[in-house]
């Protein structure tokens, strides 16, 4: 039988939803402008005043913020409340450029933690379960944030912390942990260390895993489900909006539920800012509906997704986001053509390949190239040279099927590709290095 954290919110009727949405809009537009100068001169050059907000449907009057606001905002200028409320800092990773802070008051810790509990849940846990966290601690979101929720949850919480993998190991087996929560990429490389010290899939007492903050397909699915014995949710989330917890995967497994009391999802055409009806693709915005210190009205994720309201048969009711396809600045446009890295992974799994790989965009005589580096398996490695032509003209076939344009593939011995604890580096633009 499907459990919830909080059935009074997740199975409410549309209607209802709707009907909360409208009144908490109201407030957080307000708190915004009389507490956020930066985003008060966006309203104001745009000549919307917070009585033009009476529902979610006046939303799209709003202006949108983007991750350069953010930046320039830095450190403080998006802060709608005073500091001496606020108890907590989180922060990305800044891999690209100047880091985002967000700070969050109790309240907003304690509405985040909600959020973590509900996927918790959705994926079976109880107060029964031991919850071990890989996901790295400190600024990062993912280790606080699943943290906080299995605590709400009541499970046991191991908090690991990413990396150390035969210390994960250990813990896992001798406290008997039953769901884990990591990145897909460091699920991947836990499942192939167990496999390694010899422990079958049914060794462990793993029931679940709670995998996010990177895009993975559903082919990895399958084979960290295999490889852990387990069934794998999907959680989603960004710093910006709190961390993970923003929408999560119940038993269907068929899209993530976002949790529409906190916030309010649009879908966007990227080039026009035009919101798009249910069902089509585009950019997903966010807006927090009851945030204190870091309310973000329409927020540009630049993930790339679907919404949907079809009905879901776990009884949820809040409106349900496909896996991003990756951010829209993820993209690599290769000699003209639109390329993706999941559909790249797609294609390795479905032939039979690990998903330890690495993708090298470079630039050579002004065309584009595109290698893609494969790490063969101890079953598949074989020093035959005719064997290793023959398995890379296939798999070279079944890029150009998939992508359009064909790829140099290099196929690599077993335990060249470094392996990922946190988020995988999949794509190295070296084209960005010559501009
Ligand atoms: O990655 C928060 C998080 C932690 C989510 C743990 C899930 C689990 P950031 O570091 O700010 O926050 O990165 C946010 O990561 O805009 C997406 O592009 C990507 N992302 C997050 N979850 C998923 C997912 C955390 N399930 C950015 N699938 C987001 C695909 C994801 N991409």
């Amino acid at each position: 039988m499907e459990r919830y954290y909080q059935p009074e919110i997740e199975t409410l009727p549309y209607e209802k939803i709707r009907e909360i949405q409208n009144e908490k809009i109201v407030k957080q537009v307000k708190h915004v402008y009389e507490n956020v100068a930066y985003y008060r001169n966006l309203m104001d050059e745009k000549g919307v005043k917070p009585e033009d907000i009476k529902s979610v449907d006046d939303i799209k009057k709003l202006p949108f913020l983007t991750k350069a606001d953010l930046r320039e905002a830095y450190p403080y200028g998006l802060l709608g409340t005073d500091l001496k409320n606020c108890v907590r800092i989180q922060s990305t990773s800044g891999t690209t450029g100047k880091r985002v802070v967000a700070f969050y008051t109790q309240h907003d810790i304690d509405l985040w933690e909600d959020c973590c509990a509900r996927a918790i849940v959705a994926a079976g846990g109880t107060n029964e379960d031991v919850c071990q966290v890989c996901y790295g601690y400190g600024l990062f979101t993912g280790g606080p944030g699943l943290n906080g929720g299995s605590h709400k949850v009541g499970c046991l919480t191991l908090p690991m912390s990413s990396g150390n993998t035969d210390r994960q190991i250990q813990f896992m087996m001798d406290l008997n942990a039953t769901i884990l929560c990591c990145t897909p990429s460091y699920a991947a490389y836990i499942g192939e260390t167990l496999a390694e010290k010899g422990y079958k899939p049914e060794d462990n007492k793993l029931k679940a895993g709670i995998f996010g903050a990177e895009p993975w397909t559903e082919e990895m699915r399958r084979e960290i489900e295999k490889s852990l014995g387990i069934k794998a949710y999907d959680i989603y989330g960004l710093t910006e909006t709190s961390g993970p917890g923003v929408a999560f995967e119940c038993s269907e497994q068929r899209g993530m539920h976002i949790n529409e009391d906190h916030f309010y999802a649009e879908i966007i055409d990227p080039e026009t800012g035009e919101v798009l009806p249910e069902g089509e693709k585009g950019e997903l915005v966010f807006t927090s509906l009851d945030k204190e210190a870091f309310p973000l009205l329409r927020y540009r994720t630049r993930d790339i997704c679907v919404l949907t309201r079809e009905k879901c048969s776990c009884g949820r009711t809040h409106v349900r986001m496909s896996k991003p396809m990756g951010r829209s600045d993820d993209m690599m446009i290769i000699r003209g053509v639109n390329v993706f890295p999941s559909q790249i992974e797609t294609v390795l799994l479905n032939e039979g390949y690990t998903p330890n790989y690495q993708i090298v965009v470079d630039r050579e005589n002004n065309s584009d190239t595109l290698d893609i580096y494969v790490e063969l398996s101890a079953d598949q490695f074989s020093d035959k040279m005719a064997e290793t032509q023959k398995r890379e003209k296939v798999l070279t076939d079944a890029m150009r099927a998939m992508l359009g344009i064909g790829p140099k593939i290099h196929l690599v011995a077993p335990k060249t590709i470094v392996r990922s604890e946190g988020k995988a580096v999949r794509v190295i633009d070296k084209r960005k290095l010559h501009d």
